[in-house]
């Protein structure tokens, strides 16, 4: 069956192949395979949808038959939507959305259950609980600087968290808050073997940020930071109370690129705003953008984490305690030479480090060109103090000339970087709506090093772009995506908000090529890309009876035939089995006024054997996969007869598994 549709797609292919000699100009694909006879009926349909050579080309590498499966999965952060959604490259696919901040009532998130309102507690911000998140960047956990498959982080810019996904089962199991700052950006990148995630904050603020001060003291009281969160791999969770932090100047952190190999123990973050500017609009200030861009130069810092570490340890790096954080001060830092800075250019935006490690490229979004550090002479400025004075905090600034490798020069708005297999280097250019590909030091095909290759143009204004394996140190190269800010023509007109666009291009050949456009839900930042393989979940949780949460065996699980309704005064503790396709109890009768603990197990272990609650009238639903446990609490204030049912169309009895809640008026 299989092999017949690959074989029938290959003859379709030599087919169009005949046809297109005859209606095109013959080019790639087309040469090869001319010569065989065209299937009945294919040279129609090419010729109906008007389909160019390019098109039919494209078409062909994007097929995925029904009942294959795509090579990669990209990880798209969803931006203020607050999830992440998985797309199966290259059909571009949707597959799975991963709600992490925000409420997806599919899964049965933040609707009621308990394990999402301990998870968006764990992530209150000042004391509220937050149910959306803005996340701009993904990243899988590393080891060895590549991809292992077994985690993945996001950040919350609007809240300065982070959430951990658990590739085991796809599902959040961490939510951390960071207490000192409103809002983080950079982060969302991991040192080589998943140590450390590294959060940078974004906008300046008081420490910690719950703390007023008077805009007029901008430069005394607010400040940035980075802060390293050490994450456990056997747990799957970040060790926060062995988290430091490094104080910063009230710039904005914006992204961070991560040491790798030789420069493993550094990290680069860019900043703007070092005029430190402060809105003001009604006061008759300028706006914060022509602010914000009126230096020639901002700064990128460069911080020794490593040897902050060491010093840590061994009690030699003063700290203080801020909030519950360990915080280094400037002055410490600058005096135990983990803090740098190097001027970059104008409203820097994306730091991006080579695969070797070696060169670190920042991206001013007001310059044409890019920026590329050596690792090698900033080691060598430090060593012979080759300095440009401090920055108003002290912080030693690296002289340009002696740190800067090469400037290429790609056009206009550059943004992100990322680097393939081959060694060139591909940028994304926001202002010139285009994908640029260029030659780091050695150019693979004889290029010029440090030069333009080719541009490519994409729809519209692209913010990051990703290739596969694109920030590790072995990226796999062959696909690349485009995540663009507008698509303006680029799907059906479905009203004045447009859908979010990304583009999916080929980069394995000698030209890229683009294959295909794919609308998205919410703004999308950076994704991470790695092929299939190297993920390996679960397809139904191995035991019955497990907390989503912890994955162990919960303490609510039910075994069939313990079904039971235990009352204590007005708690009532419901002990209910759901399998196809029934609950057990499926009545719950109760006085207004009571409390309602129900804890449900799945039962059912069969793959996709997913049963749903959805409770009437109670903003309740829940989702059960097979073996999992969920519990939900809430007060019967409300008297009525409510029926409660599953919500997963899960068998032919499917509509008759239902139930009621019955709440007989209190006195
Ligand atoms: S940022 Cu969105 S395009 Cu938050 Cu990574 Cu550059
Ligand atoms: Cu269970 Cu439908």
């Amino acid at each position: 069956m299989h092999k017949n549709v690959k074989l029938l797609a290959l003859t379709a292919a030599a087919g169009i192949a005949v046809f297109a000699l005859a209606q095109w100009p013959v080019k790639g694909l087309f040469a090869q395979l001319g010569g065989s006879s065209l299937p009945a009926g294919l040279e129609a349909i090419v010729a109906s949808r008007e389909l160019s050579p390019d098109d039919v080309e494209a078409a062909l590498k994007t097929y995925v038959p029904p009942g294959s499966y795509d090579e990669f999965l990209l990880f798209a952060s969803g931006g203020q939507a607050g999830n992440i959604e998985v797309i199966g490259v290259p059909s571009m696919r949707l597959i799975k959305n991963i709600p992490v901040f925000s409420k997806d009532s599919w899964q049965g998130f933040g609707i009621g259950d308990d394990d999402t309102k301990r998870l968006f507690k764990q992530g209150a911000a000042a004391g509220q609980i937050q149910e959306w998140g803005d996340v701009h960047h993904p990243a899988l956990s590393l080891t060895n600087g590549q991809y292992d498959g077994q985690f993945l982080f996001a950040n919350d810019k609007a809240n300065a968290r982070i959430g951990v996904v658990d590739l085991r089962d796809f599902k959040v199991r961490q939510i951390i808050k960071n207490p000192l700052i409103a809002t983080n950006h950079c982060g969302a990148k991991m040192t080589e073997n998943s140590e450390y995630y590294v959060e940078g904050a974004q906008f300046g603020n008081p420490l910690p940020f719950t703390e007023f001060s008077p805009m007029s003291k901008y430069k005394e009281n607010y400040r940035g930071l980075a802060t390293f969160w050490p994450f456990d791999r056997a747990s799957g969770k970040f060790v926060t109370n062995r988290s430091f932090t490094i104080e910063l100047p009230p710039y904005y952190q914006d992204l961070g690129g991560m040491g790798k190999k030789i420069s493993h123990g550094w990290v680069f973050i860019n900043t703007f705003n070092a005029e430190m500017a402060t809105p003001g609009a009604l006061e008759g200030k300028p706006a914060m953008e022509v602010q914000v861009s009126q230096r020639e130069m901002d700064y990128l810092h460069v911080i020794h984490w490593k040897k902050a570490e060491e010093l840590l340890a061994s009690g030699k790096l003063p700290t203080r305690t801020i909030s519950g954080m360990k915080v280094v001060s400037i002055d410490q830092a600058v005096k135990a030479g983990i803090l740098y800075n190097i001027p970059e250019p104008k409203s820097p935006h994306g730091s991006d480090v080579t695969p070797d490690g070696r060169f670190i490229v920042v991206s001013g979004k007001l310059d044409p060109h890019v920026t590329v550090f050596s690792f090698d002479k900033i080691q060598k400025a430090i060593a012979s103090k080759s300095f440009d004075g401090k920055d108003p905090f002290g912080i030693p600034i690296i002289k340009f000339d002696a740190a800067v490798e090469a400037q290429v020069e790609l056009g206009l708005g550059p943004l992100h970087t990322e680097f393939d297999d081959k060694g060139y280097a591909y940028t994304s250019m926001f202002l010139d709506s285009s994908i640029n590909k260029w030659t780091l030091e050695k150019g693979p095909r004889g290029e010029k090093p440090w030069s333009l290759v080719e541009s490519l143009p994409v729809h519209y204004n692209t913010g990051h772009l990703t290739v596969a394996g694109g920030d590790t140190t072995q990226p796999y190269g062959k696909y690349l995506v485009s995540l663009n800010k507008w698509s303006l023509d680029r799907a059906l007109p479905v009203g004045p908000l447009h859908p979010q666009n990304l583009q999916l291009i080929d980069i394995s050949g000698e030209k890229m090529k683009l294959l295909a456009d794919a609308p998205v839900v919410g703004e999308p930042h950076y994704a991470v890309m790695a092929p299939a393989k190297i993920f390996k979940p679960w397809k139904v949780y191995p035991e019955v009876g497990l907390n989503g949460l912890t994955l162990k065996k919960s303490a609510t699980a039910t075994a069939p035939g313990q079904e039971r309704v235990a009352r204590n005064g007005k708690d009532v503790h419901v002990y209910m089995t759901a399998i196809r396709s029934r609950f057990v109890p499926d009545r719950i009768d109760v006085k207004q006024g009571d409390k309602v603990h129900l804890h449900i197990t799945n039962l059912d272990r069969a793959e996709d054997a997913t049963h749903g609650f959805a409770l009437s009238a109670h903003n309740i639903n829940l989702s059960m996969d097979p073996g999992l446990t969920v519990d939900v609490d809430f007060v019967a204030d409300r008297s009525g007869v409510f029926p409660f049912y599953c919500s997963e169309f899960c068998s032919a009895l499917h509509m008759e598994m239902m139930g009621y809640l019955t709440v007989a008026k209190g006195n």
